[in-house]
């Protein structure tokens, strides 16, 4: 029996040896270890064996199980190792290969042009005050002295919401009527910036949706010379010192009196040129003194306060400074021309 025992476990060995996954190795377990394995009849030798001889039997044939259950668990693991080792050749990340760049976002040129007007404005003492996008006829026309009817709403048209009285705002003024209502009587220094939005034929220089900054100064003994100083101020800060500014009358109806406000064309010096139509002026800004009527709908005694107010528009001054020939681009989307500023 000792004899067939040591052939049985040299066979077994070899086997094992040149097994070479996990399914030949389950064979192998069952065909030696198992109930029905090979080993299994040579438990039940033993009780016939004489007395004497069976506890160096006995002794064996455990030795012989123990031995192919540890040979058993070590070419598991030599087999996992292996596996282990050729996916990990077969995965390998070559760490010396350049990385995907990830793609950095930027601020879009109309808030970067908006964020340089806020510096210049904040060093000048105003602050910016937020008022909605979508606003109502009252605020939008009537409080600003533009009575339904009044032909200045044509230029000005929006679009409405189905909700009577309630649209886009066309322009950043009512936000004058929201600030003075929540400032009055104090005085007043804000800037309002903000998307606007119009019903109008869409072309390389107007668009149905563009940013203006609206500016108001309510306080006693405000005149028409603080306007100027701030918008010869804010010209020379965002377009290069020494520009030569031009106040041309104009009209809107929530200002008297009102003016467009030039500066000397940034591209020629005022010479002419196809950028300012050989003028040599640009036009920067509506602007004017507050209208009594809009000042008293903001709570404030045109008897005794008196304000200046501007409206500009962001894109405009934007594509000047870049060069862009369509303001278009703004919102269109499109990364080819996001990503050149
Ligand atoms: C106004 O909107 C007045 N509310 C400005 C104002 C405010 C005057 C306070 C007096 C006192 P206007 O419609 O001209 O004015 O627009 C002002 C600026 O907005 C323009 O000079 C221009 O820069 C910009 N803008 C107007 N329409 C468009 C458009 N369709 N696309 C792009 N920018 C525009």
């Amino acid at each position: 029996m000792l004899d067939a025992l040591r052939e049985l476990e040299t066979k077994a060995q070899a086997e094992l040896q040149s097994a070479s996954d996990s399914q030949a190795l389950q064979g192998w377990n069952q065909r030696y270890l198992g109930r029905k394995g090979a080993l299994a009849p040579f438990f039940l030798q033993l009780r016939d064996l004489p007395r004497e001889e069976r506890p160096l039997a006995g002794q064996t044939l455990n030795q012989v199980k123990q031995a192919l259950t540890a040979a058993l668990e070590e070419r598991q693991e030599a087999l996992k190792a292996g596996e282990r080792a050729a996916s990990m050749a077969a995965e390998a990340i070559d760490v010396t290969l350049p990385g995907r760049a990830p793609s950095l976002g930027r601020l879009h040129p109309s808030t970067a042009t908006l964020r340089r007007i806020y510096a210049i404005f904040a060093d000048m003492g105003f602050q910016v005050y937020r008022a909605p996008d979508v606003e109502t006829d009252m605020v939008n026309f009537e409080l600003l002295n533009i009575p339904p009817h009044h032909p200045a709403r044509d230029m000005w048209d929006t679009f409405y919401t189905t909700r009577e009285g309630v649209l886009l705002r066309t322009h950043t003024s009512p936000g004058q009527i929201r600030a003075m209502r929540e400032y009055c009587p104090e005085p007043i220094r804000v800037i309002l910036p903000g998307m606007c939005y119009r019903y109008e034929q869409v072309t390389a220089r107007s668009e149905m949706m563009f940013y203006q900054v609206e500016g108001l100064a309510v306080g006693k003994n405000i005149t028409m010379t603080d306007l100027k100083g701030v918008m010869a101020e804010y010209a020379s800060r965002m377009f290069g010192e020494g520009r030569t500014m031009r106040f041309r009358a104009s009209h809107f109806p929530f200002t008297e009196p009102s003016v467009e406000v030039d500066m000397d064309c940034i591209l020629c010096g005022g010479e002419g040129c196809r950028v300012c139509k050989y003028t040599g002026w640009l036009e920067i800004s509506g602007a004017g003194m507050v209208h009594p009527v809009v000042l008293r709908n903001g709570g404030y005694d045109p008897q005794v306060y008196s304000g200046f107010a501007f409206g500009m528009g962001v894109e405009r001054p934007a594509m000047l400074m870049h060069g862009v020939t369509d303001i278009r681009y703004f919102f269109g989307n499109d990364l080819r021309f996001l990503g050149q500023f």
